[in-house]
């Protein structure tokens, strides 16, 4: 099978043209070999597809899977890992395409997902943190992570974060079809279905950095989904 074996990396875009280029070019340089970038764009108006063609038309190791509409951030990721698992991959990373994640840190993750089932980029362990947030965002965010982490009774500090890695058996095991969250609430869904299969889920400190060009798409409506949802995953999961 023709990834065998390999480190994918899925980069989910709506609106990225901005970011694709560069963010593309610092991945293939970190990611260890053999690797493959997927890029999963939700037909984004302002030609990050296009450039996403391009970027695979011109690097052997990048492709792309184009989404009718924007679906949302868990539905994208969704359709990625069932590529990557179609196509043998053995560990699976997902990072957004905005600069948030330092393309330097895939390394450091990567190396942490050979002791590990699911490898946690995390702001809220020694080490980590973030960058140019306000005062309110980053009360949000960690708030956001201590709910999780009190109603699910699991002890991880960032529960919320989309830079991570996982082993191809934890992306089998939890069941994509069931996973509906949309936003943070499917960050936190995908690392409590592993905890709850037994796999070993390790915290790597990152330092996370406000997005380096173009439009936050943080809304409301994602933060509540995830305050609604989190009990809800509780409840399935007894
Ligand atoms: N395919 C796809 N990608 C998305 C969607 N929503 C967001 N993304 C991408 O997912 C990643 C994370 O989204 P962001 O908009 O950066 O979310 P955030 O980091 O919480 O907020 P900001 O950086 O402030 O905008 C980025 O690479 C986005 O382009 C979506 O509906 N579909
Ligand atoms: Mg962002």
């Amino acid at each position: 099978m023709s990834g065998d074996g390999e480190h994918w990396l899925i980069i989910p875009t709506y609106e990225e043209a901005a970011n694709l280029e560069a963010i593309v070019g610092a991945v293939r340089e970190e990611l260890p070999a053999p690797r493959r970038v997927l890029i999963v764009d939700d037909a984004s108006p302002d030609g990050t597809g296009e450039i996403a063609d391009r970027l695979a038309a011109e690097h052997d190791d990048v492709e792309v899977l184009h989404r009718a509409a924007k679906r949302g951030l868990g539905p994208a990721y969704v359709a990625g890992f069932r590529r990557a698992l179609a196509q043998g991959a053995d560990l699976v990373a997902q990072m957004d395409a905005d600069f948030s994640h330092d393309p330097s840190d895939l390394p450091r993750l990567v190396a942490a997902a050979r002791d590990a089932d699911l490898v946690l980029g995390s702001r809220y362990v020694g080490g980590g943190g973030v960058e140019e947030w306000g005062a309110l965002r980053r009360a949000i965010s960690r708030a956001g992570s201590a709910y999780a982490r009190g109603a699910l009774g699991v002890g991880l500090r960032d529960l919320t974060g989309g830079f991570k890695v996982f082993r191809r058996a934890v992306l089998e095991a939890i069941d994509l079809d069931s996973l509906s969250s949309l936003g943070y609430a499917f960050q936190i869904e995908t690392t409590y279905r592993a905890l709850r299969s037994g796999f070993r889920v390790v915290e790597v400190p990152i330092t996370f950095r406000e997005r380096r060009v173009g439009e936050s798409k943080m809304s409301k409506r994602i933060i509540a989904e995830a305050a609604w949802r989190v009990p809800t995953m509780r409840v399935r999961g007894r």
